[in-house]
This record gives C-alpha cells, structure tokens and sequence, in this order.
C-alpha cells in the first residue's frame, strides 16, 4: 500500500497498480503523481513486469482540477516538470508497464497511459484531450508521447475540436496495441505481463530504453546504438540458452507457442 489512492500488489514477479480514487474517477492530485513516482522508483527486486490500472467506471480524468490553482510560471513549469519525472520513472523504469484501461482516458489519464509500454483497452474506453477547451496544454509529456502513437495531426485535432475518440476508433488510431470485450482489459494486461515477465531481462531492458532513444536518433547513430545493443543481448546466458533450446527443439516455433 502506499497511499490512501494508489494501491500496490505484487503478485509472484507482477506488481499490480491500481488507482483507487474512483469516486473522483481517479483524477491526478499532486499526491497521487507522486505516489506514482515513488511505486515506480522502489518497485521490489523480484518484479519482471507491471500492470497499471483504475479503480471504478473510468481509468483516469486526468489532472486534479480543483488543484489549478492560480500559479505563477516558475510554479507552473515545475509542475509539469513533477509529472515528467514521475511518468519517466514508468517508461524509463526498471519493467514493462501494461495499462489496462475503461471509461475515460483522458487529459493527464492519457499521458499516463502513453507513458506505458504496452495499453490494452477495453469497449468502454474513450480518449480525449480535455486541456484544449480548458484553456491549457498538456503537462504531463502528452506532447511528446501522444503524437508517437497517433500522429501531431491527429493529436492537433482532439485539442483543437475536442474530438473524442471511441475504443475502436481509439485502436485503429494507435492509442491501444489490444482491444477486448468489457471487463476484460486487467485480465488481458495480466496476461501480457506475464508473458513479458518471462523474456530475458536484457530483451526487455534493449526495448525500454534502447529502442525509444534509437527511434530519436538520426538513422547512422541509430544502426550504431541498435550493433551495440545486439551485441550485448546476445552476448548473455539466457539469449544463448533460449537459441540453444530452439535448435534442440526445446523451444515453441513462431505462432504456435
Ligand atoms: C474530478 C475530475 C478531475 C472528475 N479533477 N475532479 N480532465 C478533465 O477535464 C476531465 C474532467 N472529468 C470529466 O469529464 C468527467 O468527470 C468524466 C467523463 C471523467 C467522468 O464523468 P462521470 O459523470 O462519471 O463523473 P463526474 O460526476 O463528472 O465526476 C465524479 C466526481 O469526480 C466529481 O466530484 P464530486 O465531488 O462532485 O463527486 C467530479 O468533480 C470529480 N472529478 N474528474 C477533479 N479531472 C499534466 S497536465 C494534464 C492536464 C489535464 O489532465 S486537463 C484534463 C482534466
């Protein structure tokens, strides 16, 4: 447990996040960013993958309102600046992050979720960038994260329009990788966690933090960083067992495991 509105369960090597502010339908308060932050930061040793998730009709409304108070600009930058290190701390962490998400996933909810590696949705899902008719910008890296998922033209739109998109819409846009019945957005993100708990640490670690900063980089330094990464990938034991279990036919084949 490690506040009144974040829970932490860890079960065998998954940790299981939730909001639990459903009756403000899990709005960010400061506090509760920061909790985030620190549940990323002193996750336990023997965890290999999270799931991060909401409690009640909706995974997150986004930024707490009633906390916008008058701020000045210094004031202003270091909040979003709190948030930034808060959600680099999932992203940029130590284990892939599932979000399992419901109802709205909007404002600040949405750059949470594109602060996860892997979002899974379910039919109730909507998406929204409210900050655009209350009169403010994203905060929360959403300008940096939402456009690598749905484009800057499609991200120009929802805060210019207040477009909202629906959970089919919403996958065929590229804000969730799975799409499933309602209801069924935690056990599919356990699912997937589980699965990803189990590939080599390395692997996990080269996807993480290698492939965001490669996709950053000019296409030379790009190829540079990807050789260093493969070299050391498959320079370790596990990556050496698992070929070696594949040619002894110890290992699934493609598509069939
Ligand atoms: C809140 C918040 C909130 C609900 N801050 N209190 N985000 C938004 O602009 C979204 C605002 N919220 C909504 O549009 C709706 O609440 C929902 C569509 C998400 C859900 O609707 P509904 O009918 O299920 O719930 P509700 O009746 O609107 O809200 C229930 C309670 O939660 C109510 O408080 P109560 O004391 O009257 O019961 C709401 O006031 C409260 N609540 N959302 C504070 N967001 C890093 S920068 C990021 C910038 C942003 O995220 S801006 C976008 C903010």
């Amino acid at each position: 447990m490690t506040s009144t509105d974040l829970s932490l369960e860890i079960a065998d090597d998954i940790a299981i996040v939730r909001l639990t502010r459903g009756k403000k339908r899990n709005a960010l308060s400061d506090a509760l960013i920061l909790a985030l932050r620190d549940t990323f930061l002193n996750l336990p040793p023997q965890v290999r993958a999270a799931v991060i998730d909401g409690e009640g009709e909706h995974f997150c409304a986004g930024l707490d309102l009633s906390e916008l108070k008058e701020r000045d600009a210094g004031q202003g930058l270091h909040h979003s600046r709190m948030w930034h290190t808060a959600l680099d701390h999932i992203q940029m962490g130590t284990v892939p992050v599932i979000a399992a998400l419901h109802g709205a996933v909007v404002g600040g909810g949405l750059e949470l979720a594109s602060a996860c590696h892997i979002r899974v949705a379910d039919q109730t899902t909507f998406y929204a960038l409210p900050e655009g008719s209350r009169g403010i910008f994203v905060g929360g890296g959403g300008s940096v994260r939402i456009p690598k998922l749905i484009g800057a033209a499609r991200m120009t739109d929802m805060m210019m329009t207040g477009r909202t998109y629906n959970a089919a819409d919403g996958e065929r846009a590229g804000f969730a990788q799975y799409l499933v019945p309602q209801g069924q957005a935690f056990d599919k993100a356990l699912e997937l966690a589980r699965r990803v708990a189990g590939n080599a640490p390395l692997t996990n670690y080269a996807l993480m933090h290698a492939l965001p900063r490669i996709s950053e980089q000019p296409a030379d330094h790009g190829y540079f960083t990807e050789a260093l990464m493969a070299g050391i990938a498959q320079a370790s034991p596990e990556a050496k067992e698992r070929v070696r279990a594949f040619l002894e036919g110890r290992a699934d084949k493609v598509g069939r495991g």
